[in-house]
């Protein structure tokens, strides 16, 4: 199915990623299937302590996956990788390098998105010119060890300064229980790791964000 990534980047409501730190190799097509099937607008595949050569293996795997679904495919963290899987998107942290850098090695039609972690750095996201930003982590959460949850405080500012103009995606330790605590915070577009794919059937518990996220209009 042909999707335009930007157009799907714009109305995303629900992010998905495929971390391997929660899945095995042998089951990451499984719940690939599965995100896709409930209903995640954007697929990220993250895998932080694999090898580039295992990561393009699966990826060569989950990336027609999510072009069959209409869903753009985002590589984390590897412009070469996202080169070579023909990924919509490239996802840079902090301390991935700079837009322009990232731009000279992926071309002009590839989305780039930033992690933000204070509204200061949401602000120079969308300075620097990027695609769309995560912002977070919420809450602490055990994957993404070591940093404290931002809480919700910002999330309505940045929703309303930097969310105005690109996608802000609420990310870290966002749960179905605490769900509707983050949109009453005023977020309107996130990312769950951990609750979906460790839920038992996790297309079904993509499919209830989904509806969750879609009626806070
Ligand atoms: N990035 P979960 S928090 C991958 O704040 C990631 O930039 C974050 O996983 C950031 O839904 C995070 O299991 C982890 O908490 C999100």
């Amino acid at each position: 199915m042909m999707t335009d990534p930007r157009k799907a980047l714009a109305d995303a409501r629900l992010y998905g990623i495929l971390d391997l730190g929660y899945v095995t190799a042998e089951k990451a097509e499984e719940a690939t299937r599965a995100l896709l099937k409930g209903g995640v607008d954007l697929l990220q595949l993250r895998a932080k302590t694999w090898t580039e050569a295992a990561i393009l293996e699966l990826g060569k795997k989950i990336a027609p996956l999510c072009k069959e679904a209409g869903v753009p495919f985002v590589m984390n963290d590897f412009p070469s990788l996202a080169i070579e899987l023909d990924a919509d998107a490239l996802h840079l942290g902090q301390d991935d390098g700079s837009l322009e850098e990232a731009r000279k090695l992926v071309g002009d039609q590839m989305l780039l998105g930033r992690s933000t972690h204070s509204p200061e750095q949401a602000r120079q996201a969308l300075l620097d010119g990027f695609d769309y930003i995560g912002f977070g982590p919420l809450f602490p959460t055990p994957t993404k060890l070591g940093r404290p949850g931002i809480g919700m405080d910002h999330v309505r500012a940045v929703q309303a300064d930097v969310g105005i103009r690109i996608p802000v995606f609420c990310i870290g330790g966002i749960r179905r229980d605490n769900l509707a605590q983050v949109i009453e915070a005023g977020a309107r577009r996130v990312v769950i790791v951990s609750d979906l794919l460790t839920a038992p059937d996790i297309a079904t518990a993509v499919a209830e964000v989904q509806s969750s996220l879609r009626s806070a209009g």
